[in-house]
């Protein structure tokens, strides 16, 4: 049974999968799993690629030492982050991570300049500070002379696709999270690229999730000693491919792919850029056959991943399951935060910054890890309902459950609580959601299957799904009116 490989890079980790097809049920196999772990050097924090593109390497060898020759091979990885290229061909300087500083204010003052109107009339795209707009803002407001030496932007997979072929192609999905793709135009949208400074050139040919861009360049195929495997784009954007391994039976579902990041909302077959969209702030990120993902990013469990790292520098090393065991036995809504507010966005110590928010909005901070971990979920599902309505209100549909894809369903009691908070049922899996779109997608290309629905059921088919019934209700409303009050969510 010929397999195809998948690599899904997240911000904190990445990891290379085998898939199968075995009588239309999926079998999948971790073959490589590695740390991505972001370098701070001086006031700037980076991408290690190199390191990466060194994984993605370990990854054939390590299908290679299986006695797999994997018949394809595509990569998904978080959002909005590129490389440049020179005129060599060669990688100008180390990608910037998209929580990096340099582009404190550089948001509102774009704003200022060109109106949010005529940025989301042509992107259709959330502000979200470190869009790739901002950040080429960023290098243009600094005169980065690797500005001016580049030739060729490439989000990071269709990076490390060109180390693997080759080739350069920019993958729809992830071009979307730029804020500089017009999804109208369904072309780079070159007046607002002209408008931050930068040249329209940069940008190269789009493609569509499915296409095949090539296949393992010579020199690789030697070092490695492996088979010339085709490269296809898939949903290049993990949230793109997590959305897309969603078992949803019914066109109008409401998701939630949960990891570093939460990301809620529907699937759309059109952008909505109406004014209510662009006041609420939703984003329309490009998708799977033609689809579009209505949605908002919640901050996620970020915030437990650095607290976490916070104590384990002080020296109190807990593992997830047992933070989660403690906050299961601190008391209930003792403290709320809003997880998004841009306090939570940069690398640090949550613990206090947690204790600040408190203070600042007149509640008295949790003073335990398990309290910090409690007030961190209870918060964050509460802004799921939050975020749910919004996107009821916007798409005029109506929901009778949620989805929840990703890492993240590990933790169960987030999933009850997710339930609870929006007083419907939580369909909780599968957790492998962005490698296992990513798979669908190669596979769909190769006519394993007709389309994502298809992919959806197989995948369901697959996979179990937990169902988490609501409990409690009375005592979560009057959570969520005091949640809402406090973090002035009107
Ligand atoms: C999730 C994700 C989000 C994007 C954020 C930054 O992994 O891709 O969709 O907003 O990371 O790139």
């Amino acid at each position: 049974m010929p397999s195809i490989l998948a690599y899904d890079l997240g911000a904190s980790s990445g990891r290379a999968l085998l898939g199968r097809l075995n009588d239309r049920i999926i079998e999948v196999e971790e073959i490589h799993r590695f740390g991505n772990d972001p370098v701070a050097v001086g006031d700037r924090l980076q991408w290690d690629i190199l390191r990466l593109f060194h994984d993605l390497k370990q990854g054939l060898l390590k299908a290679k030492h299986a006695g797999e020759e994997p018949v394809s091979l595509g990569i998904d990885s978080w959002a909005v982050d590129f490389g440049l290229i020179g005129r060599n061909g060669e990688l100008l300087g180390n990608p910037y991570h998209y929580r990096d500083r340099r582009t404190d204010g550089v948001m509102e003052r774009t704003m200022a300049r060109l109106t949010p109107e005529r940025i989301f009339g042509r992107s259709g795209i959330q502000f979200l500070p470190f869009n790739t707009i901002y950040q080429l803002a960023a290098l243009k407001e600094a005169d980065s002379p690797l500005l001016e030496q580049a030739k060729h932007l490439l989000m990071i997979p269709d990076l490390l696709r060109y180390f693997l072929t080759g080739e350069m192609r920019s993958e729809f999905s992830n071009a979307t999270t730029t804020q500089l793709y017009n999804p109208l135009l369904g072309d780079w949208d070159a007046e607002l690229i002209a408008a931050i400074g930068v040249s329209p050139a940069l940008f190269g040919p789009v493609v569509r999730p499915g296409t095949r861009v090539g296949e393992i360049r010579d020199s690789l195929r030697e070092e490695l000693g492996v088979g010339a495997v085709p490269v296809y784009a898939v949903a290049e954007h993990d949230t793109g491919s997590a959305v897309a391994a969603v078992p949803a039976l019914e066109r109008d579902f409401a998701y939630l792919s949960c990891g570093t990041w939460s990301l809620m909302g529907t699937e759309v077959d059109r952008p909505v850029m109406g004014e209510l969209a662009r006041e609420l702030n939703f984003t329309n990120e490009g998708g799977v056959n033609g689809t579009f993902r209505l949605l908002k990013n919640i901050m996620g469990l970020w915030i437990l991943q650095e607290s976490r790292r916070t104590w384990e520098k002080a020296g109190l090393t807990l593992g997830f399951p047992e933070l989660v065991r403690l906050a299961e036995q601190a008391p209930a809504f003792g403290a709320f935060i809003d997880p998004d507010d841009p306090a939570f966005l940069h690398p640090g110590d949550m613990p206090a910054r947690i204790a600040r928010y408190c203070a600042d909005t007149g509640q008295k901070a949790p003073g335990t890890p398990g309290g910090i971990v409690r007030c961190i979920l209870e918060s964050l599902a509460l802004k799921y309902r939050y975020v749910l309505e919004l996107t009821e209100r916007l798409s005029n549909k109506r929901f009778g459950g949620l989805h929840m894809v990703g890492g993240g369903i590990q933790n169960a009691l987030l999933c009850q609580w997710s339930a609870n908070a929006i007083g419907k049922p939580v369909w909780a899996g599968p957790i492998e959601g962005s490698a296992l779109g990513n798979l669908a997608v190669q596979w769909i290309a190769q006519g394993e299957f007709a389309d994502i629905w298809e992919a959806r059921k197989v995948i369901r088919d697959s996979f179990p799904v937990t169902v988490y019934e609501p409990r409690d209700g009375a005592a979560w409303d009057d959570a969520y009116g005091r949640f809402r009050a406090l973090a002035g969510l009107a």
